[in-house]
Parts: structure tokens; sequence; C-alpha cells
């Protein structure tokens, strides 16, 4: 396992690994905005209740929708190509696209089991909604069974602003879809679910809020946490689910080693669910190097973990 560590708080972090993640990462769904807090990830557009995200880059059909998965992933989310299910969506879409500086990004539309049955990938829904473009969809060289949706500005009139059956294989933007976050997120879901995700991604993992399964493991994060002269950090034990119910975010297996501190954890006010490693410069007596629960929407730093 490898471990990161924050030192800074959340409202400063997330700037700087809003830029940091921008220049490493080749994908553009980079930064997390407080204004959008309870909605979609900045950068993504809200429709209804799902988030929407428009590439920078060109995939075949099957890698744009890898690659919708595992943007999803770094924000605790499941992720697929696009579903247009009505016009609703589809107008919304277009209008993305048109604001886009390209012409042709992939949805999930495909006939892939069978011809000529179009289905959304990642689903069991049935294309109903479709707004083919002229002749569209015409099954080309019998071998044309994924969708792309061509903007206003794409260079063959009849085919813009409509949807076309291409060669899987083909080279289009992509827009993945996630659904949108609930409106009364907290910080928790936050740093969660999207930070400790983000920094791992752009180191091309997955990461998570640190586990501490056994001693030797608190032992060393202590260390850690000491040596930062900072004294309170996010771990991933939470009880957010069930009270009194200890968890790992990582896994929702049940937390079995724990080191609380005095009277911890007391659930103050009934709305403690989250808990922090409290470190040697903690100024409360009876807590230092031990755990805590506290509000989930406190600020603390946090521990990330990501697979070696
Ligand atoms: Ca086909
Ligand atoms: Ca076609
Ligand atoms: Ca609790
Ligand atoms: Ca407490």
């Amino acid at each position: 396992m490898a471990y990161f560590f924050h030192f800074l708080n959340i409202s400063n972090q997330i700037y700087l690994h809003c830029q940091w993640e921008y220049n490493k990462s080749s994908v553009n769904a980079s930064h997390i905005s407080l204004s959008a807090y309870g909605v979609c990830p900045a950068g993504w557009s809200s429709y209804k209740t799902n988030c929407f995200f428009l590439s920078r880059e060109n995939e075949t059909m099957p890698d744009a929708q890898v690659m919708c998965g595992i943007i999803a992933r770094s924000y605790g989310k499941t992720g697929r190509l696009a579903a247009v299910p009505d016009v609703g969506t589809d107008t919304f879409l277009f209008n993305l696209i048109d604001a886009s500086q390209y012409d042709s990004y992939w949805i999930g539309a495909n006939d892939l089991v069978e011809e000529g049955k179009f289905v959304w990938s990642g689903t069991t829904m049935k294309a109903t909604y479709a707004k083919w473009g002229q002749d569209q969809p015409d099954n080309r060289g019998g071998t044309e069974h994924c969708t792309a949706m061509r903007g206003k500005d794409f260079p063959f009139i009849g085919f813009n602003a409509s949807w076309t059956d291409n060669l899987c294989t083909d080279l289009n933007n992509y827009i993945c879809e996630i659904t949108e976050y609930s409106r009364n997120l907290t910080r928790y879901d936050l740093i969660m679910f999207v930070m400790c995700g983000i920094i791992a991604r752009s180191y091309g993992k997955t990461g998570r809020l640190a586990a501490v399964p056994d001693a030797g493991t608190d032992t060393f994060l202590f260390n850690l946490i000491d040596a930062s002269h900072q004294d309170s950090y996010w771990i991933g034990a939470n009880d957010i689910v069930e009270e009194g119910k200890w968890v790992w975010e990582s896994t929702l297996l049940q937390v079995t080693y724990t080191n609380w501190g005095k009277d911890q954890p007391n659930n103050r006010d009934g709305a403690e669910h989250c808990t922090a490693m409290r470190g040697k410069y903690f100024p409360f007596v009876g807590i230092q190097r031990t755990w805590t629960d506290d509000p989930c929407t406190d600020l603390n730093n946090y521990i990330c973990e990501i697979n070696q």
C-alpha cells in the first residue's frame, strides 16, 4: 500500500489539485468546484438527475466505454457512455456538442448483440428514442453497430445535428454519464469519494481513504502524522449507513482493529459518523495518537491509500 498525505485544508487543496490534476492527466474531468458541490463535478453538465462529460480525446467506442468507467470511478461512481432516452436529453447534449470544439461524439446506443436492435451500453434499456440522420442507421458494409452524435458543425449535410451508426472502431470523441451526487452532499462525499480518487487517478490507480487494519499500520501512520506536524487526518472508518457499525469506506468491511481515544466513539449530538486520527500535536489530552469520531462535515486533512 502507498499512502498520500494532505497538509492543507480542503478549500486550498481543491485548488492545488485542480492544477496538478489538470496538468498531469490526459482527461479533462479534472477539477471539482465547490459551487457544483452536491450535483455534478465541475467540467460535467447536469441534466435532470445525471451528469454528462464530453471528452477531448478520440477513442474507439469500446475504449470510450472503458474510459467512462475509469473516469467515473475516480468520482466514486459507475459510469457509461451516455444514454439519450428522450428529446430533452438529446437537445441538451446537442447544445453541449455545438458549444464544444468537436463535432462527433460516441453515445451508448449500439446494435452489437442483434443487428438493428439498438440498446444503451451498460444497461438493458432499448434505444426507443433516436434522432437518426438521413438514411441512418444504414449498417453500411454490414459492420456499423455503434452510434455517434454529429453536431450542427459536422461537415456533411444530412449527417449534422443527428445520429449516425458508425464502425465501432472509428475514432470519435465521447460523452460519459454518471448519476449526480445527492443534493444534500456533505464534505464527506467530496473527500471520500472524490479527492482520493482524483489523486490516485493521476497515478493511474484507484484510491480511497486509508483503511487501518492493524496496529502496525496504525503506528506507521501516526508516525507519519506526527512528522507532518499536523494533528488531525480523516481515515476511511465510518458509521454513516448504520449507527455504531463501523466499516471501511474502501471495502465496506467491518472495522475490526480500532484505536479509539478516551470516551470515543461517542457520536456526539448523534452526528459523528466519520473517523479522524489525532496526532501527538492534537491539543486535547487523552486524544493524542488515537482515533475519534467526528462530524463528517468537519474539516480535517486526510490520508489516501492506493495499491502499489
Ligand atoms: Ca448495425
Ligand atoms: Ca451509417
Ligand atoms: Ca456515529
Ligand atoms: Ca467523538
